[in-house]
C-alpha cells in the first residue's frame, strides 16, 4: 500500500510551484522544530512562544495579508497547505496559526481602515505580536447572537465591560478581535466588533482553561473593567459586528478543516506503518480485513476531506475579486474533516492497540487534539444547521 508519505496532496489537484514550496517549507519546520518538543508542551500545557516567534518570522502568521502590511502575500491555498504541514506534527501551533491567519488577520484585511491596519494588522502579520479572536461568552456559545458583555459610547471612546470565554492565545495575545453589544435591544443587528489592545489599562486574563487536546495552544477567559476603547478602533460600523464575526468564521473553519485534515493525516501515516510492521497471529496485522479496511476507509475519508477543503479554499479565493460568501463551502470542509479527523484518530488509536494508549506514542495527542475539532468555530451539529438552513433556502 502506497502511503502519503509525501506531502503531495495527490491526484487531486496540481499544485504551483509556489504551493509546494511553502507546502514542503511548513512540513520541513514542523519536523525539525515542532516534532522534538510537541509532546513536552502537550504535557506543560505551556505555550510554545519561540516556536510560534519562529513561525512569524517565516511568514506562516499572515500567510494571505499582502506584504505592505506585514504578511506573505499569498493565497488562501498556500495557507490551507501550510496549517496542515504544520497540524499533521502539532495542532496545538497549529491552533495559534490558524487563529491568528484566518480569525484576526482576515478581519482586519477585509474590514479594517488604512490605519487600523498599520496598528493592529502589521505587528501581528508579521508575527512580532499574537492576535485573538473572542466571540463567545460564559453564557452564550453557539447561539452568538445573546452575548452579554456591553460597549457604551462615551464621548469617542467606548467604555467595555464583561467577560468572554473560551478565546484562543488569549493567555499571550497583545491584540483581540472582540466582538461586544453596543445596543442590546437590536439583538445580533446590535453587536459591534472592536479592536482591543491588551497592555491597555481595563483588560485582565482570566482562568486558563485545563483542556483534553491543543493543550499548548493557550486558552483563556478575558475579562473587561472600564477598558476605554477609542471610536477609532471599531471595526467596521456599530451593528456590524455579527456579520463580520460570521463572515471571518467562514474563513476560521478553513482553517479548522486544514487542521483536521493534518491530525487525519498524521494518525493515517502511523496506522500505516505500524500495521506494516507488527505481528500478531504469524502475520502482518496490516494482513487482516479488520485493519485493512479500516485503512482504506480512513484513506478515502482523508481524500474526499481535501477536496472539500481545497474546494472552500479555492471559493474563498474567488470572494476577493467577487465578495461572495463560501459559507457552504466552508461549512462542509470543515464538517467533513473534522468528523474524518476524529475517525481517524480513533482508528488509529485501536490499530495500534496497546501502544495508541500510550502517552510514550503521538497517537493518543492526535486523538485529543483531534476532537476539538468538531467543537470549535462551530459545532457539527452548528455546521449541519448552517449547511441545511442554505440548501433549504431559510437563510
Ligand atoms: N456570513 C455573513 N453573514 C451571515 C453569515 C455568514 N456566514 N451567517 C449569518 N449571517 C447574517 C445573516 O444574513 C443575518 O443577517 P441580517 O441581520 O441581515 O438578517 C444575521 O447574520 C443573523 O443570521 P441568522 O439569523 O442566521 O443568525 P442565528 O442567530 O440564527 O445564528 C448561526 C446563526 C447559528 C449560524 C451562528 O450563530 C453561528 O455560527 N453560531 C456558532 C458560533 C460559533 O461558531 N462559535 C464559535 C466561536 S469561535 S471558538
Amino acid at each position: 500500500m502506497a502511503t502519503s508519505g509525501n506531502p503531495s496532496p495527490g491526484p487531486s489537484l496540481d499544485l504551483t510551484e509556489e504551493h509546494k514550496m511553502i507546502q514542503m517549507a511548513a512540513r520541513d519546520f514542523a519536523q525539525k522544530e515542532l516534532a522534538p518538543i510537541a509532546a513536552e508542551f502537550d504535557e506543560s500545557g505551556e505555550f510554545p512562544i519561540d516556536t510560534i516567534t519562529k513561525m512569524g518570522a517565516m511568514g506562516l502568521m499572515g500567510i494571505e495579508v499582502p506584504e505592505e502590511y506585514g504578511g506573505a502575500g499569498m493565497d488562501t491555498l498556500s495557507y490551507v497547505l501550510a496549517l496542515e504541514q504544520i497540524c499533521k506534527v502539532d495542532a496545538a501551533h497549529g491552533t495559534v496559526m490558524s487563529v491568528n491567519n484566518s480569525l484576526y488577520c482576515y478581519a482586519i484585511n477585509r474590514f479594517g481602515t488604512e490605519e487600523q491596519k498599520k496598528t493592529f494588522l502589521v505587528p501581528v502579520a508579521s508575527g512580532e505580536s499574537v492576535g485573538a479572536y473572542s466571540l463567545t461568552e460564559p453564557m452564550s456559545g453557539s447561539d452568538a447572537g445573546t452575548m452579554r458583555s456591553r460597549a457604551v459610547l462615551d464621548g469617542d471612546e467606548y467604555i467595555i465591560n464583561g467577560r468572554k470565554s473560551w478565546v484562543s492565545s488569549a493567555p499571550y495575545a497583545k491584540y483581540i478581535l472582540l466582538f461586544t453589544v453596543t445596543d442590546p435591544e437590536k439583538r445580533h443587528r446590535g453587536i459591534s466588533a472592536f479592536l482591543v489592545d491588551a497592555d491597555k489599562p481595563g483588560y485582565s486574563r482570566g482562568k486558563t482553561e485545563p483542556k483534553l487536546g491543543i493543550r499548548a495552544s493557550g486558552t483563556s477567559e478575558i475579562v473587561f473593567e472600564n477598558y476605554r476603547c477609542p471610536m477609532s478602533s471599531r471595526l467596521g460600523e456599530e451593528g456590524e459586528g455579527f456579520k463580520i464575526a460570521m463572515t471571518v468564521l467562514d474563513a476560521g473553519r478553513i482553517g479548522i478543516a486544514s487542521q483536521a485534515l493534518g491530525i487525519a493525516g498524521a494518525a493515517y501515516e502511523a496506522s500505516v506503518e505500524y500495521a506494516r510492521e507488527r505481528e500478531a497471529f504469524g502475520q502482518k496485522i496490516g494482513q487482516f480485513q479488520g485493519i485493512s479496511f479500516k485503512l482504506a476507509d480512513m484513506k478515502t475519508k482523508i481524500e474526499a476531506s481535501r477536496l472539500l477543503t481545497y474546494q472552500a479554499a479555492l471559493a474563498k479565493e474567488r470572494s476577493k475579486d467577487t465578495g461572495d460568501r463560501f459559507t457552504l463551502e466552508a461549512a462542509m470542509a470543515k464538517l467533513f474533516a473534522s468528523e474524518t479527523a476524529m475517525f481517524c484518530s480513533h482508528a488509529a488509536v485501536q490499530i495500534h492497540g496497546g501502544v495508541g494508549y500510550s502517552k510514550e506514542f503521538p497517537v493518543e495527542r492526535y486523538f485529543r487534539d483531534a476532537k476539538i475539532t468538531e467543537i470549535y468555530e462551530g459545532t457539527s451539529e452548528i455546521q449541519r444547521m448552517v449547511i441545511s438552513r442554505l440548501e433549504l433556502g431559510l437563510k
